[in-house]
């Protein structure tokens, strides 16, 4: 078995997001604008078929195809941190599953204007990027739930700039006590990760986690998100206090005419959490709000 450190992962599917493939081509406008800086391997994914609903699913086929062929993928590359490039939200089944299985005791940040936590039975769309985090929770299609290399415990996730959440999703997020820092109170997550004793974090940015009038190329806009600034923010706290050992970026959908200017938040972000950043926090954060912690 191969033993790379890290896994640059392109997973450009789109089919957990509807009809049209806007996804597609936002994931491989990012991968090319980002390639010499990070030297991806990319999963295959139809960038025209998207099957019926099947099993409360919408592109079922594609969807569990493409996941079997990521598993494939993250099992040979046996990687001990993962950087995933979707895509939706949906492609967050394999890396995050595979880093739960060979880290201990690892928290799950969820930067996202929603919880993903729906079923196939409680999803209005049937789309699978409103379901991922359930489905790593353990719950949901049976055959897509025996991908996974491991699921994850309630106590391990932690909702980041949740705003547009469905009946289902509320009602497991308050009777579980999952906690869930809104983007007015966005610092707070820092403390209570520390204080539930983890010391390693995979961190989920969906792009849509800011707010529209910050950053508008995502599928599914949310008003009242996070600044440009108070995201990489919070970022750079959790990867001073924390070991991350994953991060994603997804979700992006290039704005016409200004896809271009879109590549430089989003390097942002990504200086702010990854790992390889080490050397230059001073020099390229001063600007971001951290007398505020
Ligand atoms: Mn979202």
């Amino acid at each position: 078995m191969i033993r790379e450190e890290t896994l640059y992962l392109s997973f450009p599917e789109w089919q957990g997001s509807g009809k049209s493939n806007e996804l597609y081509h936002g994931a491989n406008f990012l991968r090319s604008s980002l390639a010499a800086q990070f030297p991806f391997k990319q999963i295959h994914v139809s960038p025209t078929d998207c099957s019926e609903i099947e099993n409360g699913i919408l592109g079922y086929k594609e969807i569990l195809k493409q996941k079997t062929a990521a598993k494939e993928l993250v099992r040979m590359l046996n990687p001990q941190r993962i950087f995933t490039l979707g895509g939706s939200c949906g492609v967050e089944t394999m890396p995050i599953s595979f880093l739960n299985h060979v880290h201990d005791h690892l928290a799950i940040i969820w930067f996202d204007a929603h919880a993903d936590l729906n079923t196939p039975e409680s999803s209005p769309s049937k789309h699978f990027h409103g379901m991922p985090l359930r489905l790593l929770l353990g719950e949901g299609d049976r055959t897509l739930c025996e991908l996974l290399f491991s699921t994850l415990k309630l106590e391990q996730v932690f909702l980041a700039g949740v705003r547009d959440t469905d009946l289902e999703e509320r009602e497991l997020i308050s009777s579980h006590k999952i906690f869930t820092a809104s983007p007015d109170q966005i610092d707070s997550i820092v403390a209570a990760v520390e204080s539930a004793g983890f010391r390693k974090i995979y961190v989920h940015i969906d792009l849509d986690v800011l707010d529209p009038n910050h950053f508008s190329g995502v599928k599914c806009p949310t008003h009242g998100g996070l600044t440009l600034d108070q995201l990489c923010g919070t970022l750079l706290q959790l990867r001073l206090a924390f070991e991350v050992v994953g991060f994603s970026i997804l979700e992006f959908v290039p704005d016409k005419g200004n896809s271009l200017q879109q590549v430089d938040p989003i390097n942002k972000i990504i200086s702010a959490v990854s790992w390889e950043s080490e050397k230059h926090v001073r020099s390229d954060f001063s600007g971001f709000s951290l007398m505020d912690s």
